[in-house]
């Protein structure tokens, strides 16, 4: 079986009860074929019962961060328990302003996403490079470290559950999206890194998303690189826009 395109939506720190109203019923009257496409949508954590009880089952709703502990004097932190009491079945972890931002390493990150995998959630595992390492030559060096991070601590099934997401981080909200061939570059490149290092069947089951300004002017000429298997979609996600990338896969 092919793999499924997956539209998510990342709404980093923006929401409000209004915006959830108005991009949720948006979704709500979207249509699109599941048996293609899956819609993943990452409110932050204080709107997710509100999201999940608002929007259709056909939308998946996902943290943008957990933590590795499952509850006690962790002040701030967002257990897997409570996703799981609030139906919610996926998180993000490892977006690069949790690297960046909060100095999460690649080994929290693996932990984490372990510790996810093991609670029985879904995880979009997010990798991507800097602008300087990018212009050092190190972009495959950086993805492979942050992947060989959370390979070391997976047993190979533990991968049905993990989508990847490359997120170069010189795109990221910065309007500068890759171009359909550097995505495509460092998605293969990927995707022979899990054959290399997991399995051939890991390697192509495993759903490789790009992130980094996607928009609905450019995911047109995204989605046809052969190994570009779906979006991570920040800004554009608080829009028509979102609905619009949805059904350009339609
Ligand atoms: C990358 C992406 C969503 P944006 O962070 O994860 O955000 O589409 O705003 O660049």
């Amino acid at each position: 079986m092919g793999r499924k395109f997956l539209v998510g939506g990342n709404w980093k720190m923006n929401a409000s009860k209004q915006l959830v109203n108005t991009l949720v019923s948006n979704l709500n009257a979207a249509e699109w074929n599941t048996d293609e496409i899956e819609v993943v949508i990452a409110p932050p954590a204080p709107y997710l019962d509100l999201v999940r009880s608002l929007a259709k089952p056909e939308v998946y709703v996902s943290a943008q961060n957990i933590y590795f502990e499952k509850k006690g004097a962790f002040t701030g932190e967002i257990s897997s328990e409570f996703l799981k009491d609030l139906g919610i079945t996926w998180t993000i972890l490892g977006h690069s302003e949790r690297r960046e931002i909060f100095k999460e390493s690649d080994e929290v990150t693996a932990k984490k996403v372990a510790y996810a995998l093991g609670e029985g959630l879904s995880v979009i595992a997010c990798v991507g490079e800097k602008l300087e390492e990018r212009e050092a030559n190190q972009t495959a060096a950086v993805v492979f470290r942050q992947l060989a991070a959370i390979a070391t601590v997976l047993k190979p099934e533990d991968w049905t559950h993990v989508v990847v997401a490359y997120e170069p981080v010189w795109a990221i909200g910065t309007g500068k999206v890759a171009s359909p061939q550097q995505a495509q570059d460092v998605h293969a490149e990927i995707r022979t890194w899990l054959r290399d290092n997991v399995s051939e069947a890991v390697a192509e089951q495993t759903r490789i998303l790009y992130g980094g300004s996607v928009s609905a002017k450019n995911s047109a000429d995204l989605q046809t690189q052969i190994d570009i298997d779906g979006f991570l979609i920040g800004g554009a996600s608080l829009t028509g826009d979102f609905i619009t990338i949805i059904n350009t896969r339609s």
